[in-house]
C-alpha cells in the first residue's frame, strides 16, 4: 500500500555536512573568519603542547616495547583533542578518556602521571585536584553520564560560570551510556559539551558498523541540541568550534542549545593500543591517505607561514619537551608499587579469590622475582 501523502518529515541526509575547517591538509588557512583569536605566544604554546603529546606518545610505546611499561592506547594523530583543552577555561572541567591524554596534558598535567598511569600505579589515577580534571576511565562511555551528572550538580550548586567537556570515541556513541547521557543533558539543560574523537575505527570495527548515521554530529538532534561537523585533524578548526561551544554552555543566545555534541572527524595514525596490529584490517594506502592531514605538521606550517614560529624555537621546544619526557619517566619509574595493592584496593576485604590469586603472585615472585608479574595484557 502506498500512502496518498509523505508522512516522514524527518529524513537522514545521503551526504555528511561540509566540515568545519581553518587549515587545509598543508596548513594554509582556508576560513579567515573562523581563525581563533589567539596571540602569537598562544598559537605557539598551542603546538608546544602538541609536540609534548606527541613525544609523550612516542615514549609511552617504546617504554611498553621495552616491557617497562604495560599497554597503552596511542594517539598518534589525533593531538588536536589539546585544542579542546586549550579552549577551556580554568573553572571549566575536563572529563577525558584513554586516547585524548593530550588534552590533559595541555590542562596541566604533569606528563609523569601519564607514565605512572600506564605503568599500572595507582598515582596515575590521583590527579590535582585544582586542574578540574577527572581521571581515566577505561570502561567505554561510562565517563558520559559522569559528565552529564556533573552539569546537573553545578545547576543545582548555581555554579553557572562553568562547562564540562567530555571526549570519547566513535565506539562509544554504541553504548547506552552515551545516549542516557546525551538525552540527560538535554532534557535537564545542562552545561556540557560532548566531543566524539571519530578515528573511525572501534579497535577493528570501522565506524560504518558503529551506526547507520551520515555523522555523529546529527545525533545532537535527537537529544534536542546543537551538533558539528569538524577536521579533527585541524587544531585551529577544534579550537574555534570548542570555543564556540563552551561560550553557548555558559551562556546561550536566544535560539542557541546550551549543549552541544562536536565531532571531530580524524584518524588514528597508530593502532588502537601496543597489543593492537591494524595492518590486520586497514590498507596501507588509507594510512598513508590520513598521514597527509598530521595535525602537527600542519599547524607547524601555518606558524611558520605567519611568522610565529622559525627554526631555532622550535629546536627549543623540542629540546625542552624531550627533557620533560625524560623526567616524568624518571619520576614515574623510581615511583615503587606494590602489586599487593591490586588485590586489596578492590573490596574492602579481599575476597577469598582474590586472597587466593594474591598467595599465588606471591609465591610466584618469591620463585622468580619481579619478572613474575611483568605480562603483557590488552584491551
Ligand atoms: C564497556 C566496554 N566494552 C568494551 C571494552 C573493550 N574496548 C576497549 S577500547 C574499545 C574500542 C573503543 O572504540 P572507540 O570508542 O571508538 O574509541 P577509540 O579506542 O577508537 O579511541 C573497546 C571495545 C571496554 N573497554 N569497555
Amino acid at each position: 500500500m502506498t500512502l496518498k501523502r509523505e508522512i516522514f518529515q524527518y529524513q537522514a541526509p545521503d551526504e555528511p555536512p561540509n566540515k568545519i575547517q581553518v587549515l587545509d591538509d598543508d596548513g594554509d588557512v582556508v576560513d579567515e573568519d573562523l581563525l581563533p583569536d589567539l596571540t602569537d605566544e598562544e598559537f605557539v604554546e598551542l603546538y608546544y603542547y602538541m609536540k609534548l603529546t606527541r613525544a609523550v606518545d612516542q615514549r609511552g610505546v617504546s617504554l611498553q616495547r621495552q616491557g617497562r611499561s604495560g599497554t597503552m592506547a596511542s594517539g598518534y594523530g589525533q593531538e588536536a583533542n589539546c585544542a579542546t583543552a586549550y579552549a577551556l577555561a580554568d573553572e571549566d572541567w575536563l572529563i577525558p578518556c584513554y586516547r585524548e591524554f593530550g588534552s590533559m596534558l595541555t590542562r596541566g598535567l604533569d606528563p609523569k602521571y601519564m607514565f605512572l598511569y600506564w605503568m599500572g600505579k595507582e598515582p596515575g589515577h590521583e590527579l590535582p585536584e585544582e586542574l578540574n580534571t577527572l581521571t581515566i576511565p577505561t570502561p567505554i562511555a561510562t565517563h558520559l553520564p559522569h559528565a552529564a551528572g556533573l552539569g546537573m550538580a553545578s545547576q543545582i550548586l548555581d555554579m553557572d560560570d562553568r562547562a564540562f567537556l567530555a571526549h570519547f570515541g566513535d565506539g562509544a556513541t554504541s553504548e547506552g551510556d552515551f545516549h542516557e547521557a546525551l538525552n540527560f543533558a538535554g532534557s535537564f539543560d545542562t552545561p556540557n559539551v560532548f566531543v566524539c574523537d571519530n578515528n573511525q575505527y572501534a579497535i577493528s570495527v570501522p565506524i560504518e558498523r558503529q551506526t547507520g548515521s551520515a555523522t555523529i554530529a546529527q545525533k545532537a538532534t535527537a537529544y534536542g541540541f546543537d551538533g558539528v561537523y569538524v577536521d579533527g585533524m585541524d587544531p585551529l578548526a577544534v579550537y574555534t568550534v570548542t570555543k564556540e561551544a563552551l561560550r553557548r554552555a555558559k551562556s546561550p543566545d536566544e535560539g542557541e542549545s546550551r549543549q552541544s555534541l562536536i565531532e571531530m572527524f580524524l584518524y588514528r595514525l597508530g593502532g588502537h593500543s601496543t597489543s593492537d596490529d591494524p595492518s590486520k584490517y586497514r590498507s596501507e594506502e588509507e594510512l598513508e591517505r590520513w598521514e597527509q592531514k598530521d595535525p602537527i605538521a600542519r599547524l607547524e606550517t601555518f606558524l611558520e607561514e605567519t611568522d610565529r614560529l622559525d627554526e631555532q624555537s622550535k629546536t627549543d621546544i623540542e629540546e625542552r619537551v624531550e627533557a620533560e619526557v625524560d623526567t616524568a619517566v624518571e619520576e614515574a619509574e623510581a615511583r615503587h608499587q606494590d602489586p599487593k595493592t591490586m588485590f586489596e584496593n578492590v573490596y574492602h576485604e579481599m575476597t577469598p579469590e582474590l586472597q587466593r590469586q594474591y598467595e599465588e603472585l606471591s609465591a610466584l615472585r618469591e620463585e622468580y622475582g619481579d619478572d613474575a608479574f611483568s605480562v603483557e595484557w590488552g584491551f
